[in-house]
């Protein structure tokens, strides 16, 4: 009885990480990075970019700025790492590192 309780339990929290899936904002983020990118020439760039990283999967929020060069992600490590979305970023056409906190 009490194995399935445990198991009715992880099929809920499977199925409220399937809906934050489909819905990015509904990411609960327990950790926030901010990244050095270099390469962004435009409002556009960071537009881009800022698109890009809230389109991956855990990000819950984002904040990209131009003249800083700075990316701000708030996200839920248990989808998604530092080092994921350092390869998001590159894979935008910039170039990061992670910011000393
Ligand atoms: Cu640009």
């Amino acid at each position: 009885m009490k194995n399935l309780l445990i198991l009715t339990f992880c099929i809920a929290s499977f199925t409220l990480g399937a809906q934050a899936d489909d819905n990015p904002s509904s990411v609960t983020a327990n950790a926030t990075n901010r990244f050095v990118v270099t390469g962004m020439h435009c409002g556009g760039c960071a537009q881009g970019l800022t698109s890009e990283l809230r389109h991956s999967k855990g990000v819950a929020t984002v904040s990209v700025s131009l003249t800083n060069k700075l990316a701000t992600v708030a996200f839920d490590t248990n989808q998604i790492t530092s080092a994921r979305l350092i390869k998001v970023i590159r894979e935008a056409g910039f170039k990061a590192t992670l910011a000393k906190p």
